[in-house]
């Protein structure tokens, strides 16, 4: 007996690898439905070797569909989860909109899916920003060995979490200046290619930006409200996968030894660190993958319990889609929903 399950979101970036990771991991859905706005209606998009014609949102029936894994963003999301949820389909949502209300639990499997029994008071899980979901997959098993105390972090985040068109503005402007062509910035507040904006999203009262306390807020509801975060978010010219330079400042004593040992064994982390050139994980490799990479790991001799690494995830997939998939793994294993297409 399989689930019934849409994709809206279909034609972007997050929802298309949705679509490539339900097929490679075999999710169990009798019926995978592409969905996006009328706009985009009857364009076709590849699930597994199956294609798919993308049908519009504004007059599909969700109620003998079960998940619908969304990542159409947040002004989409506002109106329609409520909707769709109301239908008794359950949304995973890859937007902001609903991650930090209390009624609507906010998912790392690896981390809290623990948590994710109180979906049902709205129908709705949040998935995290793809900066907050590589950070806390990496600092749970160091949390539980020795309480972090605070963490330190810079990101350096690549054009593709700002969409397909930010993508499209790398490349252009990368041409543009191998040709002299003039470069104007559309999509980036400045020039991206062959230079780096530290400004992630809007600017926010205390001078930090929307994406900095989003790390610092959804890694206080995902793992600990007690721990102490701050950030500095930076847009690089890289495709895919963000990178962080990460200090942690633990309660207790944890080497750098230590901290290896352990995420050598935690879920979804591989451990890449050998002390000579190249013996790291960076961006390139990372893409397309589904780990979160840890590398650089040593001591930070400046605090009493302090460690220092660098850590790199494929933010289209752990950082979103991957992520939304494993949420619908953690349902349907947990047995917390039943199929009730008549497919089924
Ligand atoms: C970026 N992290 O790299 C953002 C994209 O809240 O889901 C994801 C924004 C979000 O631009």
């Amino acid at each position: 007996m399989g689930y019934k399950v849409a994709v809206l979101g279909a034609t972007g970036n997050v929802g298309r690898e949705i679509l490539s990771i339900l097929a490679e991991r075999g999710f169990p859905a009798d019926e995978v439905v592409a969905l996006a706005s009328r706009k985009s209606q009857g364009v076709e998009v590849s699930y597994g070797d199956k294609t798919l014609k993308v049908k519009a949102l504004e007059t599909y029936d969700f109620s003998d569909t079960d998940i619908c894994l969304m990542s159409a963003g947040g002004s989409v999301s506002k109106e329609w989860s409520p909707k769709i949820g109301a239908q008794g389909c359950v949304v995973i949502d890859n937007s902001s909109q609903w991650r930090m209300d209390p009624d609507v639990p906010l998912i790392v499997p690896e981390v809290n899916a623990d948590d994710i029994v109180g979906f049902t008071k709205k129908n709705i899980i949040a998935n995290p920003n793809c900066s907050t979901a590589q950070l806390v997959v990496a600092l749970k098993p160091l949390h539980e060995a020795a309480t972090i105390k605070r963490v330190v972090v810079s990101t350096y985040q690549s054009v593709s979490g700002a969409g397909k068109d930010a993508m499209d503005e790398l490349f252009t402007q990368t041409r543009a200046i191998f040709v002299s062509d003039p470069v104007e910035p559309k999509k980036f507040p400045k020039r991206i290619a062959f230079n780096l904006i530290p400004q992630i999203d809007v600017f926010l009262d205390d001078g930090s930006t929307k994406e900095e306390w989003k790390m610092v807020a959804e890694t206080k509801k995902i793992l600990d409200p007690k721990i102490k975060l701050t950030a500095t978010c930076v847009r690089v010219p890289v495709f895919i996968s963000h990178s962080e330079a990460v200090n942690v400042e633990f309660e207790k004593e944890l080497s750098a030894e230590d901290a290896r040992k352990i995420l050598r064994e935690a879920p979804g982390i591989l451990v890449i660190d050998t002390r000579e050139p190249g013996g790291y994980a960076t961006p390139h490799e990372a893409a397309g993958e589904d780990a979160t990479y840890i590398s650089r790991l040593r001591d930070d001799p400046t605090v009493e319990n302090g460690i220092n690494f660098w850590c790199v995830s494929d933010n289209l997939r752990k950082g979103a889609a991957l992520n939304a998939v494993q949420i619908a793994e953690v349902l349907v294993n947990r047995k917390l929903i039943t199929a009730r297409s008549k497919a089924a």
